[in-house]
């Protein structure tokens, strides 16, 4: 790098990031839009945000092919922006047009100023939580969407944060930064969202995992995951617009 050059930030791509704000287009409750939210707003990427009704034909790629297609407010702008058929979330960023919330989600990290540069191991850990928040997802939305043994959810949950607890600090974040990353909001998200996990575990208060309700809680506090939080479209504890008082 020559004298007078600004230094990039390590791991950071740079130069054919679009400009202007990434608008993300999502329902008007938490499921897969959080996450990419909570990431946007530890990295301080500022989003635009567009909601549709909470609309589904079913929950896994099964239930929706067996239900047939379905015109909605969201598939009618899915269509619009050349996306036809593609669930929710899909990112707009200039000349960049994706859906699958994993794409998404690693996208805003990357573009993410302040979020935590983490390496491979940091990485690693963090698409676990991910790939566990969207397995957890599946089962939630087979019960909201598809009519699916709502019995099913505690057990599950259980399991993942068994599995997930060995991971947690007891203080801190798992990556050992001093912002949250994938890994800790996932535990948010899992223990504090309504839409589908409150909705589908009831009271269930997580106290056999307190490692992981206390680390929602801790990731709650951050200050920019706080600010979020009292944002307008921060849906993680909201029902759908239609339901709302
Ligand atoms: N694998 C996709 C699944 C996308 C998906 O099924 N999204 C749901 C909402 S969480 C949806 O848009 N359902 C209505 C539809 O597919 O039209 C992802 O991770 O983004």
């Amino acid at each position: 790098m020559g004298c007078g050059q600004a230094k990039e930030p390590k791991g950071k791509i740079s130069g054919a990031i679009p400009k202007g704000k990434p608008v993300l287009h999502y329902f008007d409750v938490s499921g897969r839009g959080e996450l990419s939210k909570l990431i946007a707003a530890v990295g301080g990427v500022e989003l635009e945000v567009v909601e549709y009704p909470f609309q589904a034909n079913g929950a896994s790629v099964a239930d929706k092919a067996k239900a047939g297609a379905m015109e909605s407010e969201h598939t009618k702008a899915a269509k619009a922006m050349s996306m036809e058929g593609c669930g929710l979330p899909i990112l707009v960023h200039g000349s960049l047009k994706i859906n699958q919330s994993a794409a998404v989600q690693d996208y805003l990290m990357g573009i993410g100023p302040t979020y935590p540069p983490v390496n491979p191991v940091q990485k690693a850990k963090d698409d676990m939580f991910e790939g566990a928040l969207e397995d957890a997802m599946g089962l939630g939305a087979g019960i909201v969407l598809s009519g699916y043994d709502g019995s099913l959810m505690v057990p599950f949950m259980e399991k993942t944060l068994t599995h997930l607890s060995k991971y947690i600090p007891e203080s801190g974040f798992v990556n050992g930064f001093d912002a949250p990353t994938k890994a800790d909001l996932v535990i948010l998200i899992l223990t504090q969202a309504l839409i589908p996990f409150k909705a589908t575990l009831g009271e269930y208060d997580f106290a056999k995992f307190p490692k992981a309700k206390a680390l929602g809680e801790r990731t709650a506090a951050f200050p920019a995951v706080a600010k979020w939080l009292e944002h307008e479209h921060c849906n993680l504890k909201k029902p759908p617009k239609a339901a709302r008082g």
